[in-house]
């Protein structure tokens, strides 16, 4: 196919079917979905990239796809203001029009001859809507280097929003370090999914891993080890504020997490005065889980969470700190009570809202703490308690959402303890009516914890997180009565080409026919 060289806009005909992405390929499937038959939309060297006039997030959200179209076509894509009342050729970004249904999040896609248009009623929802954009674009949009092009998108209207209000990924940071690139490349490849929290297990028994300014000895000391004997590593308030920042920049909110009152090991080798006998024990490269815990009846340990969560709030701009609670094991159970209650007045008193493992439903929690679920049965009296409560629930079982788990059971990487999960079963729940007593409105959405006592590189956390992450982020964005394994699979197997050209070492699931 000869490609003219002019800025004319191809019409259907001359473009190939094969090389255009399909409305019936995009991950999370949208809630409305209309192809207008043979209408193409075609991307060429006189593309101008709109953003709605006067609005410097519309403007920073157009100059994102653009700043990515120029890598990978070689054309000029300028950015500017649109023309006042009918968007000009090209791509818009608006912030008008948009049907009121969408959402914070939401947004309405319209692909036409001469236009596209991706109208919301707030930034995040033209993010999220360029991110449908760039699945109905071919995958080599995604490539880092100039291709052969042609830049053909589908025609049709899509009108979509979230059906949870947080679906998110974690990170263990803490059982072995990744450096701020790694963590960075990570929010890349899960924004194009509609992601919209990053988690990061900031602390645990193997290491320490923010700067906190009034006790040096957390990052320095405590950060200097990982499981196994790996090297550690900490984060300046630099490096963190960099990944808050470049997660903001795609309307991805970081929830930092330091575990309390277990899991604490690393803490409290760092600062013998934290310590109930005043010694501090060695530092820990093992994966054992409930052997530590913070001094309860020590004053000191409330000062140490006060200026812990006071310093990360200051550099947090999200609304929750996630404050853990889970597997206290060397904790009695009503110093545990004392503890996480404590621990969310702190909290509260920093201006943000506690999220905690759901443990914390034994301590009696505040009104606004959510209980993050990661239990591997369906049904939990207490989580179900204190959802009749008002309790508002993250789901995260086990069994169906860790994305440290195995595929299969030959799997190199990864543990058995909740099961294999392989990505027909990740896809296989309803988080608004899984969990006996924990209907819809008591869920806030959906996490994927990626724990790393075996996971040590960026290709490790790809091959965990693809392609399960994509089929959590559907169940957490897409209505339920679009849920279907077989057209999933499709739309999932239609990701292997992007994944491919942006260097996403993903599991190639057999379940999954990869074009
Ligand atoms: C349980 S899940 C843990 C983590 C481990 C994980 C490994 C949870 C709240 N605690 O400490 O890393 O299992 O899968």
């Amino acid at each position: 196919l000869a490609i003219p060289s002019s800025p004319v806009v191809l019409t259907a005909s001359v473009v190939p079917a094969a090389t255009a992405a399909s409305f019936a390929a995009v991950v999370p499937v949208p809630v409305s979905a209309v192809p207008a038959a043979g209408v193409t939309y075609q991307i060429t060297s006189a593309t101008t990239v709109y953003a709605e006039p006067g609005s410097a997030t519309a403007q920073a959200v157009a100059t994102f796809l653009a700043t990515q179209l120029r890598r990978s076509t070689g054309y000029a894509l300028p950015v500017a203001d649109a023309p006042s009342s009918t968007p000009g050729d090209g791509i818009s970004l608006l912030l008008s029009g948009a049907p009121a249904t969408v959402g914070p999040e939401g947004y309405q896609l319209t692909v036409a001859a001469n236009t596209v248009a991706i109208r919301a009623l707030q930034p995040a929802g033209l993010f999220r809507g360029l991110q449908t954009l760039r699945q109905l674009l071919p995958p080599e949009a995604d490539a880092t280097t100039v291709q052969a092009g042609p830049w053909p998108v589908p025609g049709g209207t899509i009108v979509d929003y979230p059906r949870f209000a947080y679906r998110g990924m974690m990170l263990d940071v803490a059982r072995h370090f990744f450096p701020v690139a790694t963590v960075q490349r990570l929010i890349d490849q899960i924004a194009l999914y509609k992601i919209n929290t990053l988690h990061l297990h900031l602390s645990d028994d193997q290491g320490w891993r923010i700067a906190i300014d009034s006790w040096p000895n957390l990052a320095a000391y405590g950060g200097s080890t990982a499981v196994g004997g790996d090297p550690g590593g900490s984060y300046t308030k630099a490096d963190y504020q960099a990944i808050v920042a470049y997660a903001a920049a795609r309307y991805i909110t970081v929830v930092p997490e330091i575990d309390m009152p277990g899991h604490t090991n690393a803490a409290l080798a760092s600062y013998a005065q934290l310590n109930c006998n005043g010694v501090a024990p060695k530092l820990y490269t093992g994966t054992s889980v409930g052997f530590s815990s913070l001094c309860v009846p020590l004053e000191l340990t409330y000062t140490f969470v006060d200026d812990v969560i006071r310093e990360l709030s200051a550099i947090t701009p999200g609304p929750y700190a996630h404050i853990g609670g889970d597997e206290a094991a060397s904790t009695p159970a009503a110093d545990y009570t004392y503890f996480m209650n404590r621990a969310q007045n702190i909290v509260a008193a920093h201006g943000k809202t506690a999220i905690g493992w759901h443990d914390i439903v034994k301590s009696d929690e505040l009104p606004s703490t959510v209980a993050q679920f990661w239990g591997t049965t369906s049904s939990d009296s207490n989580v179900a308690a204190a959802a009749a409560n008002g309790t508002k629930v993250l789901m995260s079982p086990a069994n169906l959402a860790y994305l440290d788990m195995k595929y299969v059971r030959k799997t190199k990487l990864g543990q058995t303890w909740a099961g294999l999960i392989e990505v027909d079963k990740a896809y296989s729940w309803n988080p608004g009516a899984y969990l006996t007593g924990v209907g819809e409105a008591s869920v806030l959405g959906v996490e994927g914890p990626l724990w790393t006592e075996t996971i040590r590189t960026a290709a490790d956390i790809d091959y965990m997180a693809f392609p399960r992450l994509p089929a959590l982020a559907e169940l957490g964005w897409s209505p339920w009565s679009t849920h279907n394994w077989t057209a999933f699979a499709g739309r999932l197997g239609a990701q292997g080409p992007r994944w491919k050209v942006m260097g996403v070492n993903y599991y190639h699931s057999p379940k999954i026919t990869w074009p």
